[in-house]
């Protein structure tokens, strides 16, 4: 095989179409699921949804496809994008050079024949000149924190993450989600109307924004695909990778109205363009940061009768956005049923499990299930749950024992070869947009190497360093330095805390990935050494 790609979601799908049906290479594709669908097919707790908006939450490499899947409405449910994912795979016939039900375990890097070898759970070795990771930033490393007693637990236990395929009912049952990040605020709502009562965990009071879902029609349809050239052409222009930009003035510019008048006309149309699409500097500036942070508190505030509740559901600890912003719909409302109750374990942290429910440091509350809404050992975590082996034995997890060091998020020194889709140290904000960036990018570098006869491809540790750098400076103007959160691994006891991503905008990510394809991969060695490397899709 010319490639290996690892992982059937969003990236690892058109990476395979690209190198087979677009550049003609032979390739592998290795997913521990099923069927494809990556962080779609795992993610299939109740409100699962993508916050993103669906007509930019998708794949513009096809024209055929943007005409083609008309969603149904502002925001896709799991099952809609798991549909889509489906879609793709059927038109572009991806499935017939998958493997799946098949987990990576480990991959090394064959300095000799210049080969990776990667090796699956069943005990298969499957060779490859090219390895590329596209194991997503969550789904394969879901989160569970170490609750002493759980095995006591007499209840049913199930991760978000990793929720069953077949229905869970809540009904007439006393139900407990733990966590309120964007996964537990979009269960709770649809918990709440099944379970006979629901007990929120909440550690920390979160910020959320309206989602404001509405159902697409055929017009709204039609107008999409008229308009889908300049949609993706701003999205790939803005900061975030979203089909907007900010009015390029700073709120501390604007006078108390002016900020009002914006803040609600934005919080009128919800979604995340209320935090990026609203002045330049809300998510670097503390002050103009605590403009918008204390017009959502008053929002909350708004939304619940009772003082008391408000006051515990209002974040007071973290600037608005310093953690990954969060999008809800009812979440306020659920706490106003009489079958929903907030448990606060920030000030009464849990103690554990007991056989009857969860014990926190004021009481016991008696359970039947528990939601584990307690995220993913994200970006990091999918690679390192693989033992990856690059040059003369180097781990992987010993080279990011710190945090991680890559360059530009794509390649890591000493493992040859190796080039990531989204990896660490990459661009964030709206993933198709970035992912179809790495992917175009990655196979323009195989293309430039097979037709100059180059074998392998590695960084310079002196780019890595620079680039490590530059991105720790990203991550001091960001306000993300104010919390702990997936963010920077401060949401794993343990993990070491380091900028897990590329703060700076997308836009500027794509165009320093670029100039340095434009520079014959500037800060990555190429060499041509191996006499029995060489894979037969040469392109002289
Ligand atoms: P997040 O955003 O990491 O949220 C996890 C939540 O779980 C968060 O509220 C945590 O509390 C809570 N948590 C974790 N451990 C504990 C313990 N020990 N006790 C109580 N509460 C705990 O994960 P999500 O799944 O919601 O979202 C992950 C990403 O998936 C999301 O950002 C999207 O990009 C897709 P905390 O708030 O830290 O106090």
């Amino acid at each position: 095989m010319d490639a290996i790609v690892i992982g059937a979601g969003f990236s690892g799908l058109y990476m395979v179409h690209h190198l087979r049906n677009e550049l003609g290479l032979s390739v592998l594709g290795l997913d521990a699921e099923e069927d494809v669908g990556g962080t779609w097919y795992q993610n299939r707790y109740p409100g699962a949804r993508c916050d993103t908006e669906s007509h930019v939450y998708c794949y513009s490499f096809s024209q055929e496809v943007l005409k083609e899947w008309k969603w149904s409405g502002r925001y896709p449910e799991q099952s809609e994008l798991l549909a889509y994912l489906n879609y793709v795979a059927t038109k572009f016939d991806l499935r017939r050079s998958y493997r799946f039900n098949t987990l990576i375990e480990s991959a090394r890097f064959d300095e000799r024949d210049g080969i990776w070898e990667v090796v699956s759970g069943d005990g298969e070795v499957h060779r490859a000149r090219f390895l590329i990771p596209c194991v997503g930033n969550f789904a394969s490393a879901a989160y569970e924190p170490q609750f002493e007693g759980r095995h006591l637990f007499k209840g049913e236990v199930y991760h978000t993450g990793r929720w069953p395929k077949t229905p869970v009912s809540f009904d007439g049952k006393r139900v407990g989600i733990i966590g309120t990040g964007s996964t537990g605020v979009q269960a709770v709502p649809v918990v709440a109307e099944e379970a006979e009562h629901l007990y929120v965990f909440q550690r920390t009071a979160q910020f959320a924004i309206p989602a404001r879902h509405r159902v697409h029609d055929d017009d709204r349809h039609n107008w999409l695909v008229e308009n889908y050239d300049e949609i993706w052409e701003l999205a790939r222009a803005s900061p975030g990778g979203f089909p907007f930009q900010h009015n390029g003035r700073s709120a501390l510019d604007a006078t108390p109205e002016e900020r009002q008048a914006l803040f609600e006309a934005l919080w009128e149309e919800g979604g995340f363009k209320f935090l990026l699409g609203s002045y330049r500097d809300v998510m670097v500036n503390r002050q103009a940061n605590d403009y918008v942070a204390e017009f959502v508190r008053g929002k909350i505030r708004e939304r619940i009768a009772d003082p008391q509740l408000a006051h515990q559901l209002i974040p007071a600890d973290h600037p608005i956005g310093s953690r990954r912003p969060i999008s809800e719909t009812k979440y306020y409302e659920a706490f106003s049923r009489p079958n929903v109750s907030l448990v606060d374990v920030r000030n009464f942290p849990i103690e554990g499990f007991t056989e009857k429910g969860i014990r926190t440091s004021a009481e016991e509350i008696p359970l039947d299930v528990v939601i584990l809404a307690t995220g993913f050992d994200a970006i990091t975590g999918p690679f390192l749950r693989i033992d990856f082996e690059g040059r003369d034995g180097v781990k992987l997890s010993e080279q990011w024992s710190d945090g991680p060091r890559t360059y530009l998020g794509i390649g890591v020194p000493g493992f040859p070869n190796m080039l990531m889709v989204n990896g660490p140290g990459s661009t964030f904000g709206n993933h198709p947009v970035g992912m179809e960036f790495h992917v175009q990018w990655i196979g323009s570098c195989l293309q430039h190497m097979l037709a100059n006869r180059i074998d392998t491809i590695e960084p310079e540790q002196e780019a890595v360093d620079a680039w490590v750098a530059h991105s720790t400076t990203e991550a001091e103007y960001s306000l993300s330095r104010f919390a702990d959160s997936w963010f920077n691994g401060g949401n794993i006891p343990g993990k070491s805390r380091a900028p897990l991503l590329y703060f700076g905008n997308t836009a500027k990510y794509r165009k320093q990935c670029s100039d340095v394809a434009a520079d014959g991969y500037r800060g990555f060695s190429m060499a041509r050494i191996t006499a029995g490397a060489g894979s037969g899709a040469g392109t002289d």
